[in-house]
């Protein structure tokens, strides 16, 4: 029987959204340390062998980060280089983290649409040089060695395996075929533009007013940590009339922000869109999670159509929705590795369901019933949104005979060991 060899092992990791620091309510990423001993254990159990390090995008959150005081900043080459420079900044860990897992591997990024800003070449070459940084002056061919072991990429299908972001899945965060904006009206622009699809100006510019506070209420601090997030409009309704308050304020900046958009100086925000688009757009983002539910589609549509649309893909590694599972189907195999920012999530009373017919109905219905006891006295500690403590990621090993095995894991910080999930 041949002897079957390990080719390259691939960690792959997704969503961190590492910003500017706790000053930023925006911020998500606090696990820094947790990181660092996950990264440890990795490189301890794995010393020797052909690790690769898998960051599928969304590994930096442009979108959270201010630029002279704005969030909706102008995505000039610019200002890409100075929010990177504030996430390298409140992350050290994590970058000698980086640093030290390059040392012996290489890092692959991809890019998510919060980190569309890694389509400057000169922002790859700035990550480069930082990761690199400790091996600059030992000898010249060590530095650059160590630089080219760092990769940019947008998708890949390596032997069967596709990696991608997963933001295409969903229409407002698809991105446009044109990388840049290079002109307006016919007329050239004075500096290029990174070309940005709209529901990131969403994420930025009404997540950040529901979550930081605008003059009309103050800000929702569940806003971009709850799971699912409609939850928290909804939830804000039960309560009283403070809450109440924030749950009328975030309907009516729901109904301006498209207005406000259509309107404004920064065309590069609507682009050519008609108000129509901008509007179904930001309806899209409150409560399409909340539509899917009723509909019972779900975030596995998506990668489940690629498996079918393409013979030569059995497995994908997808990010960007921020769910851990691993699912395996007559078409072939994904896996969600999972997200490592603050995510709560909200735990939602199961109904049976005994109908014959009528099913779809049935799931709305007593769905909306078994609500009741997430807000009533008596059994509302049971459903309080429990803080996702998961640090999961995936794993890819490739062996040279062309087999592979994929595995959903998990870094267990109280035990300081890897764990399967099941
Ligand atoms: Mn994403």
């Amino acid at each position: 029987m041949p002897i079957r060899h390990l080719a390259e092992n691939r960690f792959v990791f997704a969503d961190f959204h590492l910003g500017e620091g706790k000053k930023n309510n925006m911020e998500l990423f606090i696990d820094d340390d947790i990181f660092v001993s996950a990264e440890d254990k990795i490189m301890e159990n794995h010393a020797g062998e052909n690790n690769v390090l898998v960051l599928l995008g969304d590994f930096f959150d442009f979108l959270a980060v201010e630029y002279r005081k704005r969030i909706l900043a102008e995505p000039t080459e610019v200002s890409a280089h100075e929010k990177l420079q504030k996430i390298i900044a409140a992350h050290p860990k994590v970058m000698a983290a980086l640093q030290k897992f390059l040392a012996q591997g290489k890092i692959k990024f991809f890019t998510g649409n919060h980190d569309l800003d890694l389509r400057w070449p000169s922002v790859q070459l700035a990550i480069k040089q930082k990761l690199a940084e400790k091996f600059r002056g030992l000898t010249d061919t060590g530095y650059s060695q160590a630089m080219e072991r760092v990769e940019f990429i947008e998708e890949e299908t390596k032997n069967g395996v596709l990696f991608i972001h997963g933001n295409n899945g969903e229409a407002i965060h698809a991105l446009p075929d044109e990388k840049f904006i290079t002109s307006h009206l016919g007329r050239p622009l004075p500096e290029p533009l990174l070309n940005i699809p709209y529901g990131n100006h969403i994420a930025a510019d009404l997540g950040k007013k529901l979550a930081h506070g605008s003059l009309l209420c103050k800000g929702n601090r569940w806003v971009g940590r709850l799971e699912p997030h409609w939850y928290i409009y909804a939830e804000s309704f039960w309560k009283n009339w403070k809450s109440r308050w924030f749950g009328l304020c975030a309907f009516t900046m729901l109904l301006l922000t498209p207005l406000r958009h259509f309107f404004s100086r920064r065309w590069w925000v609507r682009k050519s869109a008609s108000f129509w688009t901008l509007f179904r757009a930001n309806f899209e983002a409150m409560i399409l999670t909340a539509i899917n539910l009723l509909r019972g589609r779900d975030y596995t549509h998506y990668p489940l159509q690629i498996l079918k649309d393409n013979q030569h893909i059995d497995i994908i590694f997808i990010g960007h929705i921020h769910e851990f599972r691993h699912m395996v189907d007559k078409h072939g195999t994904i896996i969600f590795p999972g997200n490592w920012c603050t995510t709560y999530d909200v735990q939602f009373p199961t109904p049976t369901l005994t109908w014959k017919r009528w099913r779809s109905a049935e799931r709305v219905i007593k769905f909306f019933w078994a609500m009741r006891k997430m807000f009533s006295p008596e059994t509302r500690h049971l459903y309080k949104p429990k803080k996702r403590e998961l640090y999961s990621f995936g794993v890819c090993k490739f062996f040279d005979d062309g087999y592979k095995e994929v595995e959903l894991m998990r870094y267990n910080p109280k035990k300081d060991c890897l764990e399967k999930i099941n």
